[in-house]
């Protein structure tokens, strides 16, 4: 599929999506939300691919939802736009996303990165929830995802008052796992990226689904889920293959069965 708003392609069995509206700085329109959804739901569906990206430009990750296209949208328009359906199409995906952050990732910018499984960014990175700025605030999850992930002090200094973090900040406080020199960020992000899509994609997905089920329920809810995806993993030959090359000193050759 051609797109307009996004440039896709597929490295081994990572299938990659960069958000292409350079000139706005990467904000995200509806059209943009609905081809990046689509193209990771298509990812998803095929096979040949273990794990997918999300990323931008080395000066923009995204700036924010298009404040142009917000900008005279009334109450009625905005709850029936189709903006918040995009995010329920990305937790919908069973693979997992990885965002890879350079520059700017503030308001919905931010809320997509959250939105994604993990999050690596370049040392340029810079995370912010502006919306206070123009007398909104984040609509996509910030407020609840910013909290789980950095704490309270921090979600409110950065939903107040519009508080940024320094990419090393946001690896200090656990919003990203990863910050690489802005030379090499792209391959060493990538570099992980090949590394998971490679892994038994059986376990990995369970891996993704057990991990962010503690964003849905209570902690009893989610350890007898994760006991249940534990348990389920020894129907799978995966698990028969994973053991067997630890004991025979030997790689494993996954199938995803
Ligand atoms: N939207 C539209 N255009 C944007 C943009 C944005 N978010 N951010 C930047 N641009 C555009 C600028 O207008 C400018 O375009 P031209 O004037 O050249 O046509 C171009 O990108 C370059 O930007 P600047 O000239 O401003 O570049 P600077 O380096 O000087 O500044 C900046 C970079 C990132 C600090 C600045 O552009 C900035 O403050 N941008 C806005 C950041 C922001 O406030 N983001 C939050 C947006 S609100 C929803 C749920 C959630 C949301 C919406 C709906 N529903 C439930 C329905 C989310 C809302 C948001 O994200």
């Amino acid at each position: 599929m051609s797109y307009e708003n996004i440039l896709t392609r597929v490295d081994g069995r990572v299938g990659v999506v960069q958000i292409n509206r350079p000139k706005a700085l990467n904000a995200l329109n509806s059209p943009t939300m609905s081809e990046l959804t689509t193209a990771l739901a298509e990812f998803d569906a095929d096979d040949t691919i273990g794990c997918m990206v999300v990323t931008g430009n080395d000066r923009a990750f995204a700036a924010g939802a298009d404040i142009k296209q917000m900008a005279t949208a009334g109450l009625v328009d905005m709850m029936n736009s189709d903006f918040i359906g995009y995010w329920d199409k990305l937790k919908a995906i069973t693979k997992p996303i990885i965002a890879i952050i350079s520059g700017f990732a503030l308001g919905g910018g931010n809320e997509l990165a959250m939105a994604c499984d993990m999050m690596l960014a370049s040392e340029t990175a810079q995370f912010g929830q502006p919306e206070i700025n123009l007398g909104i605030i984040p609509g996509a999850g910030g407020t609840q995802r910013l909290t789980l992930a950095v704490g309270k002090a921090i979600a409110m200094d950065m939903c107040l008052n519009d508080r940024r973090l320094s990419a090393a900040e946001a690896l200090q406080f656990g919003l990203v796992s990863r910050v690489f020199p802005k030379e090499v960020y792209m391959d060493e992000s990538m570099k992980i990226a090949h590394e998971i899509a490679n892994r038994a994609p059986v376990a990995i997905r369970a891996a993704k689904e057990a991990v962010n089920m503690i964003f849905e329920v209570n902690l009893a809810s989610g350890v007898a889920h994760e006991r249940t995806l534990f348990y389920s993993l020894f129907a799978t030959a995966d698990q028969k293959e994973g053991m067997d090359a630890f004991i025979n000193k030997r790689a494993a050759d996954w199938q995803g069965k």
